[in-house]
């Protein structure tokens, strides 16, 4: 027989623990102060026990609808009448911006680990020659943004745990980047368990619970939840415009999207492109069975559908989805106050438990939701075709595909591309250039003559 262990004030959330057969938690009680009995009963005060088994029950099956086609989208404008529409969209898209109703969202609660990096992505640095952040090139795009179209643009940034204290050190020590610092929001994403193989939890030291972020489409509860959401509502925003914290080409208030989103009153919008080669790592739009529109990430869309050609030989899922979309204030309100919550997907990982004989590496699950999960959830959405040179380098890795050299040679192309457009000759002896956010956001904002000094390295700012 088990002898229940106890403490005052926690004694409810002992007897879940017991009672869903996850005692094995206590298994070092006798080992800990009074600090880190405490630090472990909070841990567990914060999780969902009636949520376990459901979350259990998602490894066990498939959960993801396979009966889908293709999404329809907007394409880039070829004739004059789409040339038009597009015309109207930005002028409906500065209107709208112009009235403070849009704020800035980026989601950053992953580390750089991937790119060897230790520490919030955000800080990982990515300027071809001025070596600025990721953190600060997005400031700075916002500041001149805020310049052009002469408003104040609300920023949230989404952290997690892991570096949410480093976040924020980062921006107070750098000033915000000369942002208006009552309108940046910096506000943490939540914890979820892993579960081993028998569904239970699993300890990460002898008194903590190995748990990891709930994924980006946890941001919408996160917004919610942090008063941000509120905040950004007392201030007239309607549209918020979602990013990743590491895509630096993103165009973060893009006038003709905007436009387009208020036009088709659209609660969810987001932009696609054409996918690269069939194994990109980028989700796909489709149209489910019900004609609910939505993504499949690139992890569940079977190799037979990546591959599968149209009647004129392209990609049949082509239009992938680069994590960029804009999101309707109300609409994130009705979600996170009412009870629909976005579904958990699934990854099988290494995990590493805490034992008697230290950390042992066990196989787990761990459980993240997608803010693209959102889409399905509408009455109104829009798809927006978008040039990939123009506006999507990932940096994941830190070497070949979607890395930082991969990302930085992006951004000089597009640099260059500007400049081309102006006719503003690059000398032969450049090798890196690079155009600071401050001088120019996008290619109107370049005086129509100046010279590019005879330099390897050339940096406009
Ligand atoms: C994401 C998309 C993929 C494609 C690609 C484009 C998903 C599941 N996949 O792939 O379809 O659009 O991006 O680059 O969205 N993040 C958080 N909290 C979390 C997890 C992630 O803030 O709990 C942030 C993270 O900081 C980053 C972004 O979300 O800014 C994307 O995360 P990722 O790099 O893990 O996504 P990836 O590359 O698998």
């Amino acid at each position: 027989m088990v002898t229940m262990i106890h403490y005052k004030g926690y004694d409810a959330i002992i007897e879940k623990v017991y009672a869903t057969g996850n005692e094995h938690v206590f298994a070092f009680w006798d080992t800990l102060t009074d600090d880190q009995k405490k630090h472990l009963l909070q841990e567990l005060s914060l999780i969902n026990f009636n949520e376990l088994h459901e979350l259990f029950a998602l490894t066990k099956k498939h959960t993801i609808p396979m009966d889908f086609e293709p999404a329809p989208f907007t394409r880039l404008p070829q004739t004059p009448e789409e040339h038009k529409a597009f015309d109207h969209a930005k002028t409906v898209g500065i209107d709208t911006i112009k009235k403070g109703k849009v704020a800035a969202f980026v989601v950053a609660g992953g580390q750089g680990s991937r790119l060897g990096f230790d520490g919030p992505k955000g800080i990982f640095p990515i300027g071809p020659v001025s070596n600025k952040t990721l953190f600060q090139i997005h400031a700075e795009k916002i500041k001149a943004y805020e310049k052009k179209f002469g408003i104040s643009i609300p920023w949230c940034i989404m952290t997690s745990q892991a570096n949410h204290n480093a976040t924020v050190d980062y921006f107070e020590k750098h000033n915000f980047f000369n942002l208006n610092n009552d309108k940046v929001f910096i506000f943490k994403q939540n914890m979820i368990p892993s579960l081993n193989e028998e569904g239970k939890l699993i300890l990460e030291t002898p008194y903590s619970i190995f748990r990891n972020p709930d994924g980006h489409g946890g941001s919408l509860t996160a917004l919610y939840q942090s008063g941000t959401l509120s905040k950004l509502l007392n201030l007239g925003v309607e549209v918020l415009s979602y990013f990743q914290v590491d895509n630096p080409l993103v165009r973060i208030i893009d006038p003709v999207f905007i436009g387009f989103h208020v036009k088709h009153n659209a609660e969810v919008s987001s932009k696609a492109l054409q996918k690269a080669y069939p194994e990109e790592k980028i989700g796909v739009f489709v149209k489910f069975s019900n004609m609910r529109i939505g993504v499949v990430e690139y992890s569940d869309l079977p190799l037979v559908k990546q591959h599968e050609k149209d009647e004129r030989g392209n990609l049949r899922y082509s239009a992938g989805s680069i994590a960029i979309h804009l999101f309707n204030t109300r609409f994130i309100e009705k979600i996170a106050q009412g009870n629909i919550s976005l579904p958990f997907h699934v990854a099988k990982k290494t995990i590493p438990q805490y034992t008697n004989d230290g950390k042992n590496n066990i196989t787990g699950y761990k459980f993240e939701k997608f803010v693209f999960d959102a889409l399905p959830l509408t009455e109104q959405n829009f798809i927006l075709e978008t040039k990939r040179e123009e506006e999507f380098a990932p940096v994941k890795n830190k070497s070949g595909v979607d890395s930082v050299d991969s990302a930085q040679e992006l951004m000089m192309n597009l640099y260059k591309k500007w400049l081309l457009q102006k006719n503003i000759p690059v000398p032969k002896v450049v090798e890196k250039i690079e155009i600071s956010p401050l001088f120019a956001v996008e290619s109107d904002d370049l005086p129509d003559s100046f010279a590019i000094p005879q330099h390897k390295e050339v940096y406009i700012g």
